[in-house]
C-alpha cells in the first residue's frame, strides 16, 4: 500500500493570505494565528508571505483567484468573518464566498484554505479567533501547508 500524506514543514513555500476588512477586529486575530503556524510550524520565510486585504468576504474569492492564477503562490489562505444579522444577507455573503473559494481551488489546482468564519453571533466569532474554540486562521494555515506537501507527491 502506498500512502500519501503531507508533513507541515514547508520552508520554501510561497503563501498568500487574503483577508477581508469587514469585522477586522476578528480577522486580525485570524491573521495572527495563520502567521504563527506558517512561521513556527511551516518554517515559511517571512519574505515568502504576501498579505492581501480586501473589503469583505464577498471580495475574497476574486483576490484569491488572481493570486492562484498568478502562479506565484503554492497555497492561499482565505480569512474573514461573516456574522449573522437580521436579514438574509448573511446567507448570501457566506454562501457566495465559500462557493467562490471552492471553485477557485478546483479550477486552479492551487490549495485554498478556508478560514472564513460563519457564525451566529460575535461571541462565536471571538471564540474561534484565538480563544475558547481555537483559531480558525491557524487551522487554515496548517491545512494549506499539508495540502502543498500532499499535492507535491501526487
Ligand atoms: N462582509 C463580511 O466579510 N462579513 C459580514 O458579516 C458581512 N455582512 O454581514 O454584511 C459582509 N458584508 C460585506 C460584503 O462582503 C461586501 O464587502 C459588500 O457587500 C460589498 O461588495
Amino acid at each position: 500500500m502506498q500512502v500519501i500524506e503531507g508533513v507541515l514543514a514547508t520552508p520554501e513555500a510561497k503563501i498568500a493570505i487574503v483577508v477581508s476588512r469587514f469585522n477586522s477586529f476578528i480577522n486580525e486575530h485570524l491573521v495572527e494565528g495563520a502567521l504563527d503556524v506558517l512561521h513556527r510550524i511551516g518554517q515559511v520565510k517571512d519574505e515568502n508571505i504576501t498579505l492581501v486585504r480586501v473589503p469583505g468576504a464577498i471580495e475574497i474569492p476574486l483576490a484569491v483567484k488572481k493570486a492562484a492564477n498568478s502562479g506565484k503562490f503554492d497555497a492561499i489562505i482565505a480569512l474573514g468573518c461573516v456574522i449573522r444579522g437580521d436579514t438574509y444577507h448573511f446567507e448570501v455573503v457566506a454562501n457566495e464566498s465559500s462557493k467562490g473559494l471552492a471553485q477557485v481551488m478546483l479550477q486552479s489546482e492551487v490549495p485554498v484554505a478556508f478560514g472564513v468564519l460563519t457564525t451566529e453571533n460575535i461571541e462565536q466569532a471571538v471564540q474561534r479567533s484565538g480563544s475558547k474554540a481555537g483559531n480558525k486562521g491557524a487551522e487554515a494555515a496548517s491545512a494549506a501547508l499539508e495540502m502543498i506537501n500532499v499535492l507535491k507527491q501526487m
